[in-house]
């Protein structure tokens, strides 16, 4: 069945589709169309609209247009604007890192832990500094699970602890020696300033000096959170939006049984 100008197999076979040479698609192929949206640190006035078409245009944009509108708060305005990328992309050349081990489903976990392992693995996990979000961290651990994925406390052959947020990362360390941890989730949403590095870095440091960094799988998460930086900072593996228990859940089993063969 056919669902607006093209049918499926239309848009399959667009001779226009260029892999080496992407677009942003809106109405048409490599139209460029694309939505951006900001805030300009200026009052809300004609003035200001001609500045964020002006940005849009330095930004790479053809036929800047601001589709809406709004003051912020006395001084600052904000913008909803339409344009047309002049930039493409060489999708083919394309190579983003990321966790190797293939997702399982709760049961196949279960089922691969008793037959590689053959005890539960212990799981500790908090939303570690100053960062108050727990809901990131509850989707993958809580019993009840999150979008139809049951979370890792209803494994079982996890133990599994949420300590919630704010977690120093002292307590974090001093209650993953009280359980002996095999694997951290540690979860991260606010990124402000950075502040997520300087937190995720201080926990690795602070493993390192107790002599724990290689006792135990350390994963990251959030919605910012990328695989590329997790390893960049001393992680196993990172984890964004879009993930799961189930996908956690399959990198410590596999993780672990890939170290005892070691
Ligand atoms: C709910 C919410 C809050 C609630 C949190 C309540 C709670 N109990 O968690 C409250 C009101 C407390 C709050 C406070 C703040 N918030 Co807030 N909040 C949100 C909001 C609306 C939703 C976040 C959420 O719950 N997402 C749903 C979960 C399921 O998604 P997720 O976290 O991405 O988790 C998934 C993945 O990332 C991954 N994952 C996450 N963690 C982990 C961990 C592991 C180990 C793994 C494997 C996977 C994983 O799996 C999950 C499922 O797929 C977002 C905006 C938005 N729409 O996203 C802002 C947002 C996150 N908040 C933001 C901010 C700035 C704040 C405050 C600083 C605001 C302020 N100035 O006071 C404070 C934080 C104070 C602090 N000390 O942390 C910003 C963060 C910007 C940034 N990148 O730094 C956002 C993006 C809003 C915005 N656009 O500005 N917030």
């Amino acid at each position: 069945m056919s669902s607006g100008l093209y049918s499926t197999e239309e848009r399959v076979v667009d001779q226009t589709l260029d892999l080496a040479k992407i677009r942003p698609y809106g109405d048409t192929m490599n139209d460029g169309k694309t939505q951006i949206s900001f805030t300009l640190p200026v009052p809300c006035n004609d003035e200001a609209i001609e500045a964020a078409k002006q940005i849009l245009k330095k930004m790479g944009f053809e036929n800047p247009q601001i589709v809406y509108y709004k003051e912020l708060t006395k001084g600052f305005t904000f913008f909803n604007c339409y344009g047309s990328s002049v930039h493409t992309v060489d999708y083919t050349a394309i190579h983003v890192p990321k966790v190797e081990s293939s997702v399982m489903d709760m049961c196949e976990t279960d089922e691969y832990i008793k037959e590689h392992i053959g005890r539960k693995i212990v799981v500790l996990g908090a939303s570690t500094g100053t960062d108050a979000h727990t809901v990131g961290i509850d989707a993958v651990m809580n019993m009840k699970g999150y979008a139809g994925h049951y979370g890792i406390e209803r494994y079982e052959m996890f133990e599994a602890l949420n300590m919630g947020s704010q977690v120093l990362n002292e307590d974090f360390i001093a209650k993953a020696i009280e359980m002996k941890a095999d694997a951290l989730l540690v979860s991260q949403t606010v990124t402000q300033k950075d502040v997520h590095i300087k937190n995720m870095t201080e926990l690795v440091e602070m493993l390192e000096a107790e002599g724990l960094r290689d006792k135990v799988i350390l994963v990251c998460g959030g919605p910012r959170i990328t695989y590329e930086l997790a390893k960049e900072l001393g992680y196993d593996a990172g984890f964004g939006m879009n993930s799961y228990a189930d996908d956690v859940a399959s990198f410590i089993a596999q993780e672990m049984v890939a170290r005892m063969i070691q």
